[in-house]
Parts: structure tokens; sequence; C-alpha cells
């Protein structure tokens, strides 16, 4: 439990209990931005504090490798009954460690060494497991990633297309990291048809918006779907894998034996409690306000000046293109990290700068939401980005906005962090 509520670890170890309150500190203090962050709930993280992190239980619900899987076989089938309900999946593992795992577990499933895949590639939003170079799923697969098109920094079909032909993936990806417009799952599925590839969505960023019904769902047209449980979904650190009944030996037998041991059954207990957070109605009214939220601070931006790619939003994030406010990335999200504002550095489509200094700027408003702030507190957020952006050195300046962004945060307390 977190040191400000639990004497257990301060007085065992005041150390690490002194930097879990600073970051809970931080958490409460700071605007963040960052798109795939959020703030579980005090259940969610009750859960993953709990006894169940004391268990091995190799296997599936049944048919375990270990006695004793009494408590931790329903804790699983919960979760998974919850996650099938609110997706309507035919089948769900909840064992992946996380979004990464779960995406490796899909290459094990469909794909031998040096197979074709295809995804988005990374410098136009897609995520560093769909085939990036540097990553193992570059390294083992003869990866090719398509683009977005130049004129409106949508994902060009006629790319996925043509690579797809030209290329004969078995396994073809579409999602993403940065990129701020809906996903046309059915679009994907006509290619992936055409070349008789498996179909995989990657919806950890948006699985809350999915599962809130603010973006089109995957499920029922993708042949698998993987998620991350701790973005806009609002759980614990997690992975999970939905598919048709039809690959769910592949899959199962692909997370388990054939890339992890045992399941993190307190991590299994937070998706279950969030999953549970998740088929409330309040939770479809977060997903909306996380929308509208993006929509309110993405107007509000350009109304200032700044270049949104794409123009806009869809969902939760906005990527901000600051090359014609002549800041790089870098430099604007450590001047807004000392105004209080947490954001990350990223590229845009097409950025002539190197990814570890780009052009750009990604936000997302999923934390935001979650702490109850509307429309209202987007426009002064948009002023506070200006005002930083215009002079990311003046340091007076972003002493005192860190001051009125924490006065701003004082009056929106985030879930699952009990005040001192
Ligand atoms: N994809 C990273 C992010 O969106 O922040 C996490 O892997």
């Amino acid at each position: 439990m977190p040191a400000l509520t639990d004497p257990a670890l301060k007085d065992a170890d005041p150390t690490i209990a002194e930097l879990i309150a600073q970051e809970e500190r931080r958490e409460t203090d700071k605007l963040r931005l960052i798109a795939s962050e959020n703030y579980a709930s005090r259940a969610v993280l009750e859960a993953t504090g709990s006894v169940l992190a004391n268990k091995y239980s190799e296997g599936y619900a049944g048919k375990r490798y270990y006695e004793g899987q009494q408590i931790v076989d329903q804790v699983e089938l919960l979760a998974i009954a919850r996650i099938r309900e609110l997706f309507g999946a035919e089948h769900v593992n909840v064992q992946p460690y996380s979004g990464s795992p779960a995406n490796l577990a899909v290459y094990l499933a469909f794909c031998q060494p040096g197979d074709p895949v295809l995804g988005l590639a990374l410098p136009a939003g897609g995520h560093l497991t769909h085939g990036w170079g540097v990553s193992i799923t570059g390294k083992y697969f003869a990866s090719q990633g398509y683009g977005v098109r130049r004129e409106d920094q949508r994902i060009d079909f006629d790319d996925v297309r043509r690579l797809a032909l030209e290329h004969r993936p078995k396994l073809l990806w579409c999602g993403t990291t940065a990129y701020p417009r809906l996903l046309d799952f059915a679009r994907f599925r006509e290619i992936a048809d055409e070349v008789g590839a498996i179909l995989c969505a990657d919806i950890a960023h948006i699985a809350g918006l999915v599962a809130g019904g603010v973006h089109p769902s995957p499920v029922g047209i993708a042949d698998v779907v993987t998620s991350t449980t701790h973005k806009t979904f609002r759980g614990p650190r997690g992975g999970m894998i939905l598919c048709k009944e039809e690959h769910a030996r592949a899959i199962d037998r692909a997370v388990f034996p054939g890339l992890q041991g045992g399941p993190h059954n307190h991590t299994t207990a937070g998706i279950a409690v969030a999953a549970g957070e998740a088929l409330k109605p309040e939770f479809k009214s977060y997903a909306q306000g996380v929308v509208d939220n993006a929509k309110a601070l993405a107007e509000a931006l350009l109304s200032r000046g700044f270049d949104l790619v794409t123009g806009g939003t869809d969902n939760h994030l906005i990527l901000i293109d600051l090359t014609s406010k002549q800041v790089p990335g870098k430099v604007a999200a450590q001047a807004l990290d000392r105004a209080g504002i947490v954001a990350n550095y990223n590229s845009v489509p097409f950025d002539p700068r190197k990814p570890f200094d780009p052009s750009g700027l990604r936000i997302g408003t999923p934390s935001l939401t979650s702490r109850g702030m509307g429309p209202g507190e987007m426009v002064r957020l948009a002023d506070f980005m200006d005002q930083v952006v215009k002079d990311p050195s003046d340091e007076p300046a972003l002493a005192r906005i860190a001051g009125e962004v924490r006065e701003l945060c004082s009056s929106f307390p985030p879930p699952g962090i009990i005040q001192a």
C-alpha cells in the first residue's frame, strides 16, 4: 500500500516509502498529459498490492502445474468473464505481463522466424513491437512498415495494400501509439483477407475508449486483439489478448508455455477489478469525457497557433508539431515539466529531426479526465502550454505557472491517491 497510508512500509523501508510518497505528490500536483498514463483506482491498486503476488500458477484455470489454485482460478476466471462481457470477445487471455509480451505471443502463435509481417512504422505512430527494426520483432521477422499520407497525415491505405500485396505478410498489425484519429478496422480486414494475413489489432491506447463505446471495436473484425490494461482502460500495468475461438489454443499456448512462466496473479486481480469498473455506466461517461476533453484541448491549442498532426483529434491523443513555433519537442517537454505539465517529446510524421530530439510533443487527456477535469480546464491548460512554448527558458514564468498548475490540481484530487 502507498506510503501515506500504510505504516508497514514506512517502518520497514523508509527510503522507498518516502520515494513513493514523493511520487504520490508528483502525480497529485502536476498535470499529467502522457497519453499512455492514467490513475488506477484505489480498488485496483489494492488488488494489485495483494497477497496474490505470492502465488505461482503456471497453466490455466483447472489445468495448473502447481497445487493451491483454489482462489487464483476464481480470480482469473472472473477477470476473463468480465473482459469477455465488456468487449464481446469469444476468447480472452489475461496472462501477458504487458503489451509487448502480448504482441510477442501473437508472433509466436502465428509466425515462424523470418516470416513477413506488416505494421505501422514507428515514426508514423506505430509501436516498436509492430516490426520496427530495433525491436526483436523487426530482427526476427521480415517486417515492413506502412505509413501515413503526407497531405493529411492519416493512415495511407493505398500504401498498406501495396505493401501487403508485394510482401504477403503472415501477420498484419493495426494499432498505434501516436495517432489521433479513429482506426478503420474493416478496411484493414479487407486488405488482410486479400493476402490471407492474420489481422491483429493492438488497442493498447484506446482499450478504454473501445470499452466505453466511443471508439469502434475491432472485436469480431480482427482475428486477434491485444492490449495493455493501464492506459485509457485504467487498470494495473498488464496485458490481455482477445481472439476468435478458433485461435484460442494457439494464443494460450503461445503465452504459456511459449513465452511466459507463472502469471502475475495480483495483476490479474487488478484487471478483474478494472474490468468491473469499466462495466459500470460511469465508465462510458469517463470515456466520452476523455474524447470531449481532447477535442476541447485541440481546439484551444489550434486557436493559439499550434499545428496539430492531422489537424485535430478523434480520440484521447493530440500530436503537436512544434516546427512553426521554432521550439524542439524535447526543449518544450522539459520546460513544460518544470511548469508542472508532464508530456513526452515525440516524432511527427516525416520528421526531419532525430527521434531523441524530435519536432513534436505527444499529449493526452485520460489522466486529466480521471481527475474530473473538463473543457474549461482544457482551455486553461492550453493557455499554460502557450505561455511555456513562447519562452521555454523564462524560469520565473515557469515557476509561476507551476504554482498555478498546483492550485488547479488541488481542486481535482486524483483517484487512487489518498491525500495526506
Ligand atoms: N507505447 C508506449 C506509449 O505509448 O507510451 C508504451 O509502450
